[in-house]
């Protein structure tokens, strides 16, 4: 099956006329479809025609907008299914974990349906008799999106759903890795935008170019007519997007890599903490920017929680997410896979670190047909190590030791990045003193560092973003522009600051 582009509001063939290959990390020889790989000149009309539709989705009373992310929610809802085993063959994540994807793209289209009657704005009193002052959000224009593989579903709703209900209108380029979830959740929206809009339809309101970084990607952030660019993925891409679109002042919304850890204080539940860390550091098979990539072990359950640690993650189930009984898929993608494996290499090389699980290519039975990495832990792993610093975005945990809470805060914050945290600990003193110094956009007690819920913050600090977050109430304020307003009934110029004082 070879797939389009939605442009202007038409299925249509990619100007470049040059396709990509989407197929099954799980089993190479399992072809999903052909994907176009756009060109510049796609983008071009794309962004033609968002300009355009922008002029005439920007007077549909919000509520009406919202009225479309409702519709959108019933059909996921409908589909979650579907949507979901498609999602786990394109991309490999296990079915409940894709179930869970779609889950928080429909808890994320009610949210955005809702806010439609929401938006609020602030009035405040003036300084001046008979006058009014009023503030209203309004929308930005047109927005680039560029989103990750790994959550092909839900980042690509946190993005578009809230952009769409303020009012703006939408460029987007997903993952070449993840198209087809991509394709249905645009088909999802423009079939909403139809149904609601009715003869009234306005095409150009959502456009999706498929195709790569390198080309489309640089096309929409470098386009003049873009106005705000929001975009989840490395940190070097996204330092890349700051600068150039920096430089036209887009507005831009970065949300980056991470080196999460998950601490367990001598007091902590430890098999509470063992469920935990094996969900955060292996589901997603380690793809996920607020995976556990680190274990910070208090010294006097350190060796014991090991021992533990290992006898379960030893009994984790590879295979494709679609067969029943499988807890862990496959890397996305053979370059993926070989990240982890040259990590792997490195943490061998280190002095003290020792590979005390995994640490190769799984090669048992079917497993040969795809990308799979055996549950990796290295224990002995101190601060400097480069498996200790850098994202490896695969199934790799380092573990290390703190002799006291202070100590495994510092270890935990001895990071260029900001993501996520958590800590297993009983006692309240510990649990409060870690959200008080831990620095991360999320922090956990008592629960692993993946699995926020769609309504709250999501975003974080340092190398993370930039500021910005996704998710709940906050996204609102990036999609959206303040206008204040000034009504004046007194019948006379009044002249603030100078007539009253
Ligand atoms: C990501 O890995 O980029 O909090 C997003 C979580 C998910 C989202 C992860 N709800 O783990």
């Amino acid at each position: 099956m070879t797939y389009k582009n939605l442009i202007n509001g038409k299925w249509l063939d990619p100007l470049s006329n040059k396709y990509t290959e989407n197929r099954n990390p799980a089993d190479s020889g399992d072809l999903i479809g052909l994907f176009p790989a756009s060109a510049k000149e796609d983008v071009d009309e794309a962004v033609k025609s968002a300009r355009k539709a922008y002029e005439k989705w920007r007077l549909v009373p919000a509520p009406r907008r919202g009225d479309v992310l409702k519709l959108v929610s019933d059909k996921l809802t409908r589909r979650k299914d579907e949507l979901a085993f498609e999602m786990t063959r394109e991309m490999g994540k296990v079915i409940a974990e894709t179930k869970g994807d779609v889950q928080e793209g429909i808890d994320t289209a009610y949210y955005a349906a809702s806010e439609g009657r929401r938006l609020f704005g602030y009035n405040a009193p003036s300084e001046l008799p008979n006058k009014m002052n009023l503030s209203f959000r309004v929308p930005v224009g047109v927005g680039g999106f560029i989103t990750p593989w790994n959550f092909p579903m839900a980042i690509p709703t946190w993005k578009l759903f809230p952009a769409l209900v303020c009012g703006n209108t939408c460029v987007f380029k997903p993952a070449e890795l993840t198209p087809k979830t991509a394709h249905t959740l645009v088909e999802i929206i423009d079939e909403s935008l139809h149904e609601v809009l009715g003869s009234a339809y306005i095409a150009g309101v959502i456009n999706l170019v498929h195709g790569s970084g390198s080309v489309v990607g640089e096309a929409i952030i470098n386009h003049p007519e873009i106005d705000l660019i929001s975009f989840t993925g490395s940190t070097n891409v996204g330092k890349r997007i700051n600068e150039v679109a920096g430089a036209s002042l887009k507005r831009v919304s970065l949300e980056m890599g991470g080196k999460n850890a998950q601490i367990v204080m001598n007091d902590a539940n430890q098999e509470l903490a063992l469920d935990a860390v094996l969900w955060g550091a292996f589901g997603t098979t380690g793809q996920r920017c607020t995976a556990t990539s680190r274990l910070i072990l208090h010294e006097k359950i350190h060796d014991e929680f090991l021992a533990k640690l290992i006898e379960r993650a030893k009994k984790l189930k590879l295979g494709y997410g679609n067969d029943k009984g499988v807890d862990v898929g496959p890397c996305v993608s053979e370059g993926q896979r070989k990240t982890v494996d040259e990590y792997v290499k490195i943490g061998l090389k280190e002095d003290k670190a020792k590979l005390v699980l995994g640490g190769e290519i799984a090669q048992e039975g079917s497993l040969t047909k795809g990308w799979f990495y055996k549950p990796t832990i290295f224990s002995g792993v101190t601060r400097n190590m480069r498996i200790a610093r850098e994202e490896i975005f695969g199934p790799v945990l380092s573990v290390l030791k703190a002799r006291s809470l202070e100590e495994a805060i510092d270890i935990l914050n001895d990071t260029k990045y900001g993501l996520s945290s958590s800590i297993f600990t009983q006692d309240v003193n510990s649990a409060f003193t870690a959200v008080r110094d831990i620095k991360a956009g999320i922090t956990y007690i008592n629960g692993a560092t993946i699995g926020a819920e769609a309504h709250m913050p999501f975003g974080g600090v340092k190398e993370t973003g930039n500021g910005h977050r996704e998710g709940g109430w906050t996204v609102y304020d990036f999609y959206t522009e303040w206008k204040a307003v000034y009504v004046d009934y007194s019948g006379k110029l009044q002249r603030a600051q100078i007539d009253n004082y």
